[in-house]
């Protein structure tokens, strides 16, 4: 303990210069980062040749000098020292309900928080941003007060989409970024280390506490070639998908190379690192290149260019001897080639269903999908660049020369990424060619990728094809509606859908007719990288605020219906876990969407108990044939005897009897939100057994206090619990002495009919709690134990 202690006053002094909210990254300390790196290399890691992904994690060692030998990839914990923090309106409510409690007078990083997720789409931008400031004002106003309070720069609602405001102003090459959100590493754009992770983790590094991951593994992915012209980046990260699956990259930093990179705008690597979250990646980078020096010096970051361009040989790419030699040096190597890589197609409903363009007329007939297109859209987080924007408006420019506009029946809308996307796109006529194909531009929000989207146009839930340029697209996100199947592409190949109204329609090959019946083809998209008159800046109610008051108050009323503060969760009564009923088995893909839905729900992000309503709600239940939220209850005198799984979950709680989960493969997968832990913990679940997890959702897990297990045998012992698993009580038997160097959790299940056991099995599972971790899980949670420490 006292190690620990002696450790956050090292932090805290090694950022004491933060004393207020900052509007842009200053010049990172390339020479300190040097220094750190130079260390490792000589103590630790016997000077062998480094991936960029382990430079920049080395050079954020948080003490290697209590280091005695190399990390080995998938077990060690590195602990790091982040440079930065970033969190978005959803998730930051409840990071900061949790950073109150850890005592902390500001944050020990720079931080910034970004209204983007609460904002509706429905009339267009402002009024939909004004809206937003009626129904969320509560929101806003108790994250502005935190952001004066702690000294973090507040992003107001319509000011832009957390990443893409991160991009043109906080990332910086070579440094280390947590943010609360899943697509954080869009940064890796710009050679940033950006991961993604649940608030509890963000409040680690915005409270000078080291932030451990384990070490990840590096998947090289080899580009060849360069881009042809129908060709996005974007293809590149959906051919990745197909590839690799949704958890194919787990454990892994994806670390791009080749010359094939070199073709690439920063701005378009964003977009790849981005989405390489749908591969379950830690994180994706790439090295330090031309284009970022370029796109920084556009966003007004020249003496961030300068200060990297110096390094760019060095500290900002891997070490030479690992392009000479990737196999030898990367855990995996993957190739791409861009001279052949066809325009991707990836849906419906999971974000790795790969069809190439020329194979999409075929599959749309043998799949069943519905060829008409009822929405396009275009924007986001993950494609709202100038040179997306700009291509895809050539595109429109070709129809309305041809007095064509976007087909019947089909909606097309713009959701730019930040305002000076925006406004930039309004100076250079941009936003006029989209209108003039009959384009709605929304606000610079994330709206319908996050289901806030007020589809009046809804086709009364039946089954509808959409068309997006966004990253995700798992079942109901975008309109709420089940059926609406939603394919991730290009923004150029959402152009060609817009105008075309078909999924099948292939615009390298096949012809639009114009307004006078003539077939044409449409020529390639042609944009440019950056705007050549620069960026527009916007309008100045969207510049972040930059108003550091230590002494403001924190409103949180004891009525509202939003924001609850946070009860610290009870710590472990050190005994085995016992007792324990399996409260569902879960069915195939659970996502945190399936855990813990936004769309309608994103108001309660605030209030734990009002949200956790809405637990597991999209799980399909093995024991019943894969009925979504449905579950029987064998607790002698609890109601109901079936139903919703949040409330045969509450039942349990009221009843003080734990419940666990048993879930299928990559449970967690999607996003960051840590509510799809709390809300579990919250109602009493004490453990999640798995085939396997999703990164950032396991950790999240650990630090909420609930202790996650992976079968041993997960081929077999997860269908053990398929049958009739209402009926099954557990007890542990490793949970007392719980210990990082020996894996094993037994638990001992009986099947319990009418008051009598009727069978009894064990089963072997493991956990990989690292010894902080275990400390977390006996204080009940990760706050806990940092609110303990404050305290002594
Ligand atoms: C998403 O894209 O799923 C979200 C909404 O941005 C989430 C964040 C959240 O759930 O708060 C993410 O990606 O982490
Ligand atoms: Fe917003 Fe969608 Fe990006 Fe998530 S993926 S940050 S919801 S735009």
């Amino acid at each position: 303990m006292l190690r620990q202690q002696q450790a956050l006053r090292n932090i805290a002094r090694r950022y004491a210069t933060v004393s207020g909210p900052q509007a842009r990254a200053t010049v990172p300390n390339y020479d300190l980062f040097n220094q750190r790196l130079n260390k490792a290399r000589t103590t630790i890691l016997e000077n062998k040749p480094l991936t960029l992904a382990q430079k920049i994690l080395y050079a954020h060692l948080h003490d290697v000098d209590s280091m005695t030998s190399a990390p080995i990839p998938g077990e060690t914990y590195l602990k790091l020292s982040p440079d930065r923090v970033a969190m978005q309106d959803a998730s930051a409510q409840m990071a900061i309900l949790q950073f109150m409690l850890s005592g902390m007078k500001q944050t020990a990083v720079p931080t910034s928080i970004h209204c983007d997720h609460l904002v509706e789409a429905f009339e267009g931008a402002d009024k939909d941003v004004a809206r937003s400031w009626q129904t969320s004002r509560e929101i806003y106003e108790f994250l502005q007060a935190a952001s004066q309070k702690y000294g973090i720069a507040f992003w107001r609602p319509g000011s832009g989409i957390i990443h893409q405001l991160v991009l043109e102003n906080y990332a910086a090459p070579g440094t280390l970024m947590l943010g609360t959100d899943s697509h954080t590493p869009n940064a890796g754009g710009l050679g940033m280390l950006a991961i993604g992770v649940g608030g509890a983790d963000a409040v680690d590094a915005m409270a000078a506490i080291p932030w451990e991951l384990k070490a990840p593994r590096v998947m090289g992915v080899h580009l060849r070639g360069s881009l042809h012209p129908w060709g996005s980046p974007k293809d590149v990260i959906l051919a990745l998908a197909g590839k690799l699956s949704v958890r194919g990259g787990t454990g892994y930093i994806v670390e791009y190379f080749g010359e094939g990179v070199q073709s690439l705008s920063c701005t378009g690597m964003a977009t790849i690192c981005n989405m390489g979250a749908e591969v379950g990646a830690t994180t994706s980078v790439f090295p330090y290149t031309s284009s970022m020096s370029r796109y920084l010096e556009a966003t007004k970051r020249a003496g961030i260019a300068e200060a990297a361009n110096a390094q760019q040989a060095s500290y900002l790419s891997a070490d030479a001897q690992v392009a000479a030699d990737p196999a030898r040096y990367y855990d995996e190597v993957v190739e791409i080639n861009l001279d052949t890589l066809e325009p991707g197609y990836n849906g419906p409903f999971t974000p790795d269903l790969h069809t190439p363009r020329s194979k999409m007329a075929d599959a749309v007939k043998s799949e069943g999908w519905n060829d008409k297109v009822s929405a396009a859209l275009i924007g986001s987080c993950t494609n709202s660049s100038y040179q997306d924007l700009s291509r895809a408006a050539s595109l429109a420019r070709q129809a309305s020369a041809r007095g064509l506009k976007v087909a019947q029946g089909t909606e097309f809308l713009v959701s730019p990424g930040s305002e000076q996307i925006r406004a930039t796109m309004e100076r250079d006529g941009i936003q006029q060619a989209f209108e003039d194909i009959g384009a709605k531009i929304l606000a610079n929000a994330c709206g319908p990728c996050i289901g806030q989207w007020n589809r009046e146009e809804n086709p009364s839930k039946s089954l509808n094809s959409i068309v997006s340029s966004f990253n995700r697209n798992f079942r109901a996100r975008n309109d709420g509606n089940p059926n609406t199947m939603n394919f991730l592409t290009s923004p150029e190949m959402v152009l060609g859908a817009a105008l075309s109204g078909r999924l099948s329609f292939n615009p390298l090959t096949d012809e639009l007719t114009d307004a006078q019946g003539k077939a044409f083809k449409l020529e390639p998209p042609a944009g440019d990288e950056l705007p050549s008159k620069g960026y527009a800046q916007g309008r100045d109610e969207y510049l972040p605020l930059l108003d550091y008051q230590p002494n403001k108050e924190i409103p949180i009323s004891p009525q509202s219906t939003r924001l609850q503060s946070l009860e610290a969760f009870l710590p472990w009564d050190g005994k085995e876990f016992s007792n324990t009923r399996v409260l569902v088995t879960v069915q195939g893909k659970c996502t945190t969407d399936h855990i813990s839905a936004a769309g309608k729900w994103l108001k309660y992000k605030g209030h734990l108990e009002n949200l956790a309503r809405n637990t597991l709600i999209g799980a399909a239940n093995a024991a019943m044939d894969g009925c979504v939220n449905q579950v029987r209850n064998a607790v002698a005198g609890l109601q109901p005897k079936q139903g919703t799984i949040p409330d045969v979950a509450m039942s349990y709680k009221k009843a003080q009897v734990p419940w666990l989960v048993i879930a299928d493969y990559n449970y967690g997968e999607g996003s960051a939100r840590e509510h799809a832990a709390m809300q579990p913990r919250f109602l009493g679940c004490n453990m999640v057994i798995a085939r396997s997890f999703a990164r950032i959702h396991e950790t999240n897990l650990k630090k909420q206090g609930v202790l996650p297990l992976v079968f041993a045998r997960p081929d077999e012992d997860y269908f053990i619990f398929t049958k009739d698993p209402h009926e099954l009580v557990v007890r542990t038997e490793g949970v007392v002495g719980l210990n990082e160097k020996s894996p094993v959790v037994r638990l001992h299940v009986d099947r319990v009919q009418n008051d009598k056991v009727v069978e009894s099995f064990d089963i072997e599972c493991k956990h990989t709690m690292s010894a902080d971790q275990i400390a977390w899980f006996k204080a009940g949670s990760a706050l806990n134990l940092i609110a303990s420490q404050q305290q002594s």
